[in-house]
């Protein structure tokens, strides 16, 4: 959620996943034109056929062996890798050395990215879309190390099973850490890097490879002699500090695994929560009980501070090993309401008495941020009839499912409704 600690409460190591697509827009082009599958293939942007401008999008893994690679002219892609219409043609070239070129569709590579971000909803409690074929995903709650490979071997055939493109997956204990290990096997890569092999990990990699670190501070840590990123990890503070100021520091800390970035959804909040977990599961319910009213009173709080009004009030419990629930109960219109927050919350709570309970969070959502906006502008009082989102559905009697918990990044606020074991399932999605 949130990362910040409540007292009394414990944070177990986070298991933070990095999905990247492999060479993705041209695994996009060979999923509609599937005779383009295993062959050489390079997507231009600007390109057109029988012409020779625009620029390298991507190419794929085929085509990268003939040294084409992103961001390179298509001159000279072209002279790497000739056209297969043209090697066809042409006596002095060979056709089992050509390729085939196809224009830049970024509609279409989007609404592919789409289904894969559904999919990556669906399974993460919380994912952080960093561009049109990658993301971070907190899976703390849904795995554990020893889980780790199956689950992200899971999440890859699920992928390419439903979509038709493959993707590459790191997963460990920090976003940096998880990025890297994406990228490390490429393609249709699936790397683990366990809590306490992360430094190891990092240690025989070149300083690029570290976030953070570009060409030009590349470039000015090899004059001072570092290029792995072990060399970063044992160098002196104080010089870094010297050279780079307080990122000098910092990419040191990210060389020696340590990063303490919390994986958050990205643009405006659909929803605000607090979730809190208990040292040792418990099925005392006044501890429980008085948990979710300071964790009400947090979300209350924060929806306040951020001018927000609220539709939706839920909560989800984990119960052990990792299992979540989440009820929710939609009211008639948006409020600010700090009592009913924690009644609402409580009340749901009631179903999960002398369960045994590992995890409590409090959310509320279909956020509505039109009256202080309002109210700033011209002096109206808002009735709540310019809600940012559509209505949620109904609430089927406190059983409503909300899918993500605190993933929803919803752009548009788009809400699917459909249903899953026999229950509302309610999943804001992109
Ligand atoms: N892209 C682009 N121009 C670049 C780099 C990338 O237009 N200079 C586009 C095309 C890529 C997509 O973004 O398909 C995703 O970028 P990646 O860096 O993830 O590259 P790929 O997915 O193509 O390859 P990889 O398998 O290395 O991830
Ligand atoms: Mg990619």
């Amino acid at each position: 959620m949130d990362g910040q600690r409540l007292p009394g409460t414990s944070r177990r190591e986070r298991v933070v996943a990095h999905v990247d697509m492999d060479c993705f827009y041209a695994a996009c082009e060979r999923r509609r034109e599937p005779a383009l599958r295993g062959e050489p293939l390079v997507v231009g942007m600007g390109y057109e056929p029988d012409e020779s401008h625009g620029a390298v999008a991507t190419a794929s893994y085929e085509a990268r062996e003939y040294g084409v690679e992103s961001a390179m002219p298509i001159s000279e892609a072209l002279d790497l890798l000739p056209r297969n219409v043209e090697a066809a043609e042409a006596p002095d070239l060979d056709i089992s050395d050509a390729g085939f070129y196809r224009p830049v569709d970024l509609d279409y590579y989007e609404s592919v990215a789409g289904e894969v971000k559904t999919i990556l909803q669906e399974t993460a409690e919380t994912v952080r879309e960093v561009s049109i074929d990658e993301a971070y995903l907190d899976v703390t709650d849904v795995v554990e190390w020893d889980g780790a490979r199956e689950w992200a071997a899971t999440l890859k055939d699920r992928i390419e099973a439903s979509v038709g493109v493959v993707a590459s997956v790191g997963l460990a204990p920090t976003m940096s850490a998880a990025k890297v290990a994406s990228d490390y096997d490429k393609p249709d890569g699936l790397v683990v890097v366990e809590p306490g092999e992360v430094r190891e990990f990092f240690a025989p990699l070149p300083v690029e490879d570290v976030h953070g670190v570009g060409p030009v501070t590349a470039r000015e840590l090899a004059t001072m002699g570092i290029e792995t990123a072990g060399e970063l990890a044992d160098a002196d503070p104080e010089l870094l500090a010297d050279a780079f100021g307080e990122r000098g520091r910092e990419i040191r800390r990210f060389a020696r695994g340590e990063d303490d970035r919390d994986v958050t959804p990205k643009g405006d909040p659909k929803s605000l929560s607090r979730e809190s977990a208990f040292t040792e599961a418990t099925d005392d319910g006044e501890t429980v009980r008085r948990r979710v009213r300071t964790l009400a009173e947090a979300v209350a709080d924060r929806a306040q501070r951020q001018e927000a009004r609220y539709q939706t009030i839920g909560i989800k419990v984990v119960t052990p090993p990792f299992e979540r629930n989440t009820r929710a109960r939609s009211l008639p219109g948006p409020v600010e309401d700090p009592e009913l927050v924690e009644s609402v919350a409580l009340d749901l709570l009631e179903e999960f008495a002398e369960t045994e309970i590992r995890k409590v969070g409090v959310r509320v959502s279909n956020l509505d941020f039109s009256a202080g906006q309002q109210a700033s502008l011209d002096g109206f009082e808002s009735a709540g009839e310019e809600s940012a989102e559509p209505t949620d559905s109904p609430d089927t009697e406190g059983q409503t499912d909300l899918g993500t918990f605190d993933g929803s990044t919803a752009a548009d606020g788009a809400t699917r409704l459909d249903t899953m074991n026999g229950q509302t399932t309610l999943d804001e999605f992109r």
